[in-house]
């Protein structure tokens, strides 16, 4: 565990009572941990702003009978062939399917590729999550409770 340094914060009473909601919504067991974790969360939105290189995950569900989808889903998914670093897809049932695409690159590619796949039609949902590389935090940051790798 890297240094740590112990610091207080002044906030107005409802802005705290809604952290010691969010805290035991979210199964928290001390503030220091949650404000660690909400800091990580905003430094990973920030490298989305600037078109940094992080890991995306895209799902989506669709209609397989729809009329030239499979075919556009796959033109789409060739076009960054570079990126996409693997997809799995399962049958649902006799017409619906879902599709896990991981991808490597800019978080605003990522983004306009899930966006793309979205307007398809016969396109029922698409969810995207991104996942920083995690260099940043390795370096500086150290997460407590887990082993160091280098
Ligand atoms: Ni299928």
């Amino acid at each position: 565990m890297g240094d740590l340094i112990r610091m207080s914060i002044t906030m107005e009473k409802h802005l705290y009572e809604h952290m010691q909601n969010l805290l035991q919504l979210h199964g928290y067991e001390n503030r220091s941990e949650f404000i660690r974790d909400m800091l990580r969360s905003r430094l990973v939105e920030l490298e989305w702003e600037r078109d940094r290189t992080v890991i995306g995950t895209i799902t989506m569900v669709y209609d397989h009978d729809q009329r030239e989808l499979n075919r556009k889903l796959m033109e789409l998914q060739h076009q960054m062939h570079d990126n996409i670093l693997a997809t799995t897809h399962v049958h649902l049932d006799h017409n619906r399917c879902v599709e896990a695409v991981m991808i490597r690159g800019g978080a605003g590619t990522i983004q306009r590729l899930a966006n793309q796949l979205r307007q398809q039609k016969g396109v029922l949902h698409v969810s995207l999550s991104m996942s920083t590389l995690g260099a940043e935090f390795r370096a500086e940051h150290p997460r407590p409770n887990h082993a160091e790798k280098v």
